[in-house]
């Protein structure tokens, strides 16, 4: 080796050594190891003022003979530039690791299944009603409602109650306190009956009305007794509506709502409201045999009540008997329910238990 190649040999030997360093930086940067930590003791251990390798070869220009001074500084100056420029570099990388990884940190697996918020489901008694008014529906009804205190005439009166009915008694009926008295008395409604005679007296014929609603009546709590339970009235009133109207109606609400295989049965009753008035049974579909807990294994299961109604009734809802005739009907939601998911405790539909609730209907 001669002179001037024996004095540049320690720049070479720093070059080669800041190259691998360097390469072994890039490597770790490359994985998203290296920190800018790491940049800073690399950049002082190359840059430093105090024990730098750049710093350091430098200052050794003092031993290096006068006519080599020139070319020693300049391939140390190129030394110092390059390690600058690995330092920028390094630094960079080093702050999009960084970057990178806190964005990785607050990332959000798309894939996850939602947390879905407890949304809670309908009520067995909302489901049933909404399936009534359906059927009703198709066949062109409209769903009306009205209020729940009512007066003594539009829930009795007006229904042909006779004064001393055993209906009208305090014992069956919640009257209000201080609620007046005679016709006008207020009273909370024992069937939806008082929003049918409403509606007569502000339409005319042609009528095709459901009412499903809430009704009162002074009964104890039990299984099959409750003093707040639901029902779903109908009426239809116009020119020669008959009583094979009223048959074929309600025939075709359960063959909807029951089953295509539903027959339905008339038996004679009497309501002060309806003349004749008639007890409705629909055909067990649960079973149709012997020994079924919902029929008692008679094949029938009583389901409503229903008549053609009384001229007097239609007279006080200012409508012509002499024109007009129609028919009507009464059941309860609640015992739809009850048959339908096999509910053995009428309560279970009051109670709220969300044990109870929480269930598909
Ligand atoms: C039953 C019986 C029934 C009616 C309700 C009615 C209403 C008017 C005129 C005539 Cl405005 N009738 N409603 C008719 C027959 C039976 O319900 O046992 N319901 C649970």
């Amino acid at each position: 080796m001669d002179a001037a190649a024996e004095i540049l040999a320690p720049v070479e030997d720093a070059r080669r050594r800041l190259g691998e360093e360097r390469s072994e930086a890039e490597g770790r940067a490359s994985v998203g190891a290296l920190t800018r930590a790491d940049v800073d003791a690399f950049k002082v251990r190359w840059l430093g003022q105090k024990q730098g390798a750049v710093t350091a070869l430098l200052a050794r220009i003092r031993e290096v003979p006068r006519d080599e001074k020139a070319r020693y500084g300049e391939a140390v100056n190129a030394l110092k530039r390059e390690a600058e420029a690995a330092v920028e570099r390094l630094a960079g990388r080093a702050t999009a690791a960084e970057r990178e990884a806190r964005e990785r940190a607050l990332a959000v697996d798309v894939t996850l299944p939602p947390r879905l918020a407890p949304v809670g489901r309908l009520h067995p008694l909302t489901v049933v009603r909404r399936k009534v008014e359906d059927a009703f529906r198709t066949l062109g009804y409209e769903v009306a409602d009205g209020p729940e205190i009512e007066t003594d005439w539009h829930n009795f009166g007006a229904l042909n109650f006779p004064p001393d009915h055993p209906a009208r008694d305090e014992f069956d009926t919640f009257f209000v306190k201080d609620g007046g008295a005679g016709r006008d008395r207020l009273l909370l409604r024992t069937h939806t009956s008082p929003v049918q005679i409403r509606t007569m007296l502000s339409r005319k014929p042609p009528i095709r009305i459901i009412i499903p609603g809430r009704v009162y009546r002074n009964d104890a709590i039990d299984p099959r007794h409750s003093p707040v339970f639901h029902q779903v009235e109908g009426l239809t009133v116009g020119e020669g509506i008959t009583f094979a109207d009223l048959k074929g109606t309600l025939a075709a609400v359960f063959r909807q709502l029951f089953s295509e295989a539903a027959k339905i049965r008339f038996g004679p009753t009497f309501f002060p409201f309806v003349e004749p008035g008639v007890d409705v049974a629909v055909s067990c579909v649960f079973c149709g045999q012997k020994g079924c807990r919902v029929c008692s294994g008679s094949g029938w299961i009583e389901i409503m009540g229903a008549g053609m109604v009384h001229p007097k009734v239609l007279e006080n809802g200012g409508i012509d008997p002499g024109r007009y005739s129609g028919f009507a009907f009464g059941g309860g939601i609640d015992r739809i329910a009850m048959l339908v998911y096999g509910i053995p405790d009428l309560r279970l539909l009051f109670e709220n238990d969300v044990r109870f609730l929480d269930r598909t209907w």
